[in-house]
């Protein structure tokens, strides 16, 4: 079979028939590996992936390639890889099965559940990996829509909810998030992100740190606030090793100062502001000597970064992990746009601006009025935590299991997650776990979650899957769009994470015989009827079944793409406009197409009632109090908080198992800083006892003055040392879970997100076996 299908695949035909695997040459596949997005050249032998690199001729990416995704073959091939679905048989172990018997498994251990009619007794836990598959994108919203399910949980209340949330208020949207316009700045403030090991998040930028350079070079300011001198940190002109926790007290500030000194200037953006008044008066008392304590920042400096950033020609102002999975995450992913707004930089080059996606609905008409965006419409059973954007806090999910009482969750489907490393207080979850009369889990590996289900359904590999980044094409610093197939063919015995996906969701819906194509032609059939009665739309008033038959592509996940990027603002309006996007253009440009760069899209793309940013929503306003009170806040000498670190090579929980990524600087250390260290007697490479409110874990330590005073880091995504996992590589140096120091009770109220950075740990060296032992003899004189 050939690779691509694309002009500049040179794979050779050896063999017409599928799951023959003898496919060699080379291929062209976007990288999934994170959000950067990277289109990759991979070579191929007999069906296996023999080596990958950056492809030059991606309209995107140039070429970038990171070892994550030079190692693609390596992940693809992984040995440890599920190759068919798991049973839980009699003897409660997992077995081997085929799809049809899993399948079958799935409706049998489901079908009790939802026969009892609560609808909320099933949960849902959507992980990180979603956003890296077609299939997560399409599916899960129509799971969901025939579950009908309260208990939705997803790794977003582990990361970027404050952003959704903050927008959802600023803009009445919470999928419109403004992107730092990297390329054009001249200015960039980034706070609590290391886009030179992370590649960028909430803003897909492939080569994230040669773009940073490139800022430099052409004159342009870089400041980084982060408490430790992380490498994007040594990039920057000014590095600002804040207190953890404290980010929003420092914006406040910087807020405080363009007001008192007259800096603000909204620009054209004026006119579609509200609230700005009511800005002006939150932060009237947090004056840069009223926070400089509990930032541990000069008020000096905090005036600096005020004015630097308002002279700036053009600037723009980024916030990630460190300044959202905190205590104030919504209150300071809300600054971030208000100071871009402030300084007149929100929505113009240069600027925070907002990406146009190939798939995104077409843009209404100015003046269209917003449903505005709703926090709180539901609470969750045992806690009384407000939803937001339709879930429900992750920390939650446990007591929802455990809990009884009518509405307790009784299922889980987890795809793509692997809540027991990545959320607070894991052995918590898996104790929750056990009691469930059923789980189902969408995963390639038996890890840690996965080993607690009753069915794994493995995807086929990235390899044999096609891609296109419906999540990320919405957030790039250039417009653009491309769409790789997949390279290999699956195999007899595999099934792509799509089929999957609709198959599970005609269990749910009790049509577990039905073709899992019906699930698509049912979307396509609801989403042409929509874009016929819509008034605005190109085919408005045209015959669905008609534009049906007209789709092109393979199956239906290509045929639901081409209808979403016909349907979309680039698109052809099926023939309203012939030199519009198809999947046929996309097809025959298999590097890409550059859609151009960001351009200013308010006040169309506002949804808020009144039709205005609203700069100041009413939430947002109520917690402020909580703010002031942090305020007061001194840390003594003595006190410890933890904050987290990604490494290059890694991706949260799942990439330990690849030997190249592994080993050197990417190890399960925890960092402390030398003053630090040596107060607490502990010596480099010594064991180091982290002890916090939800539990222990011991850790090499690692003496470096990257890390502040005050502030120790542990990397998240360890601990792979439980029995009856399947990630050989992995479990031979496991490290520790940093997330089982956390009891689940620290979250930020607006949007339910887990405070996982800047939480108080206390530490000490770690007894010697040894002279542990001896300890507990001399606690108890009577043992001899
Ligand atoms: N302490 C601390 N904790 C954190 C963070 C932190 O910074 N500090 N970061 C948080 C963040 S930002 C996130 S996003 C979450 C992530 O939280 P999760 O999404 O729960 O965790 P991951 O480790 O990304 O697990 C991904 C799972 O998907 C599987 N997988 C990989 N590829 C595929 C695929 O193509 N298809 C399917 N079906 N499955 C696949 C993997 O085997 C794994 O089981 O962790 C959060 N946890
Ligand atoms: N190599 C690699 N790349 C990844 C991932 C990975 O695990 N490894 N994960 C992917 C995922 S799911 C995501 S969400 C993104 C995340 O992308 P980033 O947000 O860029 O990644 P982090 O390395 O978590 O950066 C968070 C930074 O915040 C700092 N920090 C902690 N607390 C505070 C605070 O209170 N204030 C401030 N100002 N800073 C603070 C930390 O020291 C850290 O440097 O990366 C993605 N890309
Ligand atoms: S930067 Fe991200 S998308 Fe690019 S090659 Fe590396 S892992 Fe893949
Ligand atoms: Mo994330």
């Amino acid at each position: 079979m050939t690779a691509t299908g694309t002009p500049e695949t040179s794979a050779e035909a050896t063999d017409a028939a599928a799951g023959t695997h003898e496919e060699t040459g080379t291929g062209l596949r976007i990288c999934p590996l994170c959000e950067a997005t990277c289109g990759l050249t991979v070579t191929l032998e007999n069906g296996h992936i023999t080596g990958a690199r950056g492809d030059r001729d991606d309209v995107f990416s140039h070429g970038f390639v990171c070892p994550k995704g030079a190692s693609f073959g390596e992940l693809d091939s992984d040995p440890d890889r599920l190759t068919r679905p798991l049973v839980r048989d009699g003897s409660g172990e997992l077995r081997e099965t085929g799809w049809d018997e899993a399948f079958a498994a799935v409706a049998a251990g489901l079908g009790p559940v939802l026969a009892g009619g609560e609808a909320d007794a099933v949960a849902v836990y959507l992980g990180n990996p979603n956003v890296h598959t077609m299939a997560g994108a399409l599916y899960p919203p129509q799971l969901l829509g025939v579950l009908r399910t309260r208990n939705l949980y997803t790794a977003s209340t582990l990361d970027q909810m404050p952003k959704h949330v903050s927008c959802g208020l600023l803009y009445g949207d919470p999928q419109a998030i403004p992107v730092p316009d990297v390329d054009r700045t001249d200015h960039l403030l980034i706070l609590g992100a290391n886009p030179v090991e992370s590649n960028g998040s909430l803003a897909t930028v492939p080569d994230f740190p040669g773009r940073l350079k490139q800022l430099r070079r052409r004159g342009g300011r870089l400041t980084v606030v982060d408490p430790r001198r992380t490498r994007t940190a040594k990039l920057a002109d000014r590095h600002v090793p804040i207190r953890p926790g404290s980010d929003a007290l420092l914006l406040m500030a910087m807020v405080q100062v363009l007001f008192d000194e007259g800096l603000t200037d909204t620009g054209e953006l004026g006119p579609h502001l509200s609230g700005v008044d009511e800005v002006r008066e939150l932060a009237r008392e947090f004056t840069p000597e009223a926070v400089e304590d509990a930032c541990d920042v000069p008020a000096d400096d905090i005036r600096a970064l005020a004015r630097e950033l308002a002279a700036a020609p053009s600037a723009a102002v980024y916030g990630r992990v460190g300044s959202s999975t905190v205590e104030f995450g919504t209150l300071t992913n809300w600054l971030v746009d208000v100071l871009s707004a402030l300084t007149g930089n929100l929505d113009r080059p240069g600027g925070s601006m907002f990406p146009l996606s190939a798939t995104a609905r077409p843009p209404r008409p100015a003046g269209t009025p917003g449903k505005g965006f709703a926090l709180g419409r539901w609470h969750s059973r045992v806690a009384s935590h407000p939803e937001a954007k339709s879930e429900l806090p992750v920390v939650a999910l446990a007591e929802e299991i455990t809990t009884p009482g009518e509405g307790r969750v009784r299922a889980l489907i987890t795809l793509a997650g692997n809540p027991v490393l990545s959320a607070p207080d894991g052995e918590g979850l898996e104790k929750a776990l056990a009691e469930l009369d059923f789980m189902v889990s969408l995963d390639p590996y038996l890890n840690e979650t996965t080993r607690h289900a009753d069915v794994v359904l493995p995807p086929a590999r990235p390899s044999r899957t096609a891609h296109f980044d419906f999540a990320f094409n919405a957030l790039p610093v250039r417009n653009q769009v491309r769409y790789t197939r997949a390279v290999v063919q699956p195999g007899k015995d595999e099934l792509g994470e799509a089929e999957i996906m609709a198959r599970l969701l005609l269990c749910l819906a009790g049509k577990a015989d039905a073709p899992a194509a019906a699930v698509d032609d049912a979307v396509i059939s609801r989403a042409l009827g929509r874009a016929v009665a819509d008034q605005h739309s190109p085919v408005h008033g045209e015959d669905p079944e008609s534009l049906a038959q007209q789709l092109t592509g393979r199956d239906g996940v290509e045929r639901r793409l081409d209808m979403m990027l016909r349907l979309g603002p680039y698109g052809d309006g099926f023939g309203a406009d012939p030199e519009g996007l198809s999947l046929d253009k996309l097809l025959a440009h298999p590097h890409g197409i550059d859609l151009g760069p960001l351009r200013p899209r308010l006040p169309e793309l506002l949804r808020t009632r009144s039709g205005t940013v609203e700069l100041c929503p009413e939430p947002v306003r109520a917690d402020v109090p909580r703010l002031r009170a942090a305020l007061q806040r001194r840390t003594s000498g003595e006190a410890l908080v933890l904050v987290g670190r990604r490494h290059l090579r890694s991706n949260n929980s799942w990439m330990h198992n690849v030997p190249a990524l592994r080993g050197g600087t990417n190890r399960c250390t925890l960092q402390i800083h030398p003053e630090d260290a040596a107060r607490l007697g502990l010596a480099d490479g010594a064991d180091a006892r982290v002890t916090g409110d939800g539990g222990e874990v011991t850790a090499p330590v690692e003496v470096t003055d990257a890390v502040r005073t005050g502030v120790v880091s542990l990397p998240h995504g360890w601990g792979h040392d439980r029995p009856g996992t399947r990630m050989r590589v992995a479990a031979d140096d496991p490290g520790v879970n940093v997330n089982q120091l956390l009891d689940g009770t620290l979250l930020d109220p607006l949007s339910g997100t887990a405070v996982l950075n800047g939480f108080p740990v206390r530490v000490a060296p770690a007894a010697p076996a040894a002279s542990a032992a001896a300890a507990a003899t001399a606690a108890v004189p009577d043992a001899g």
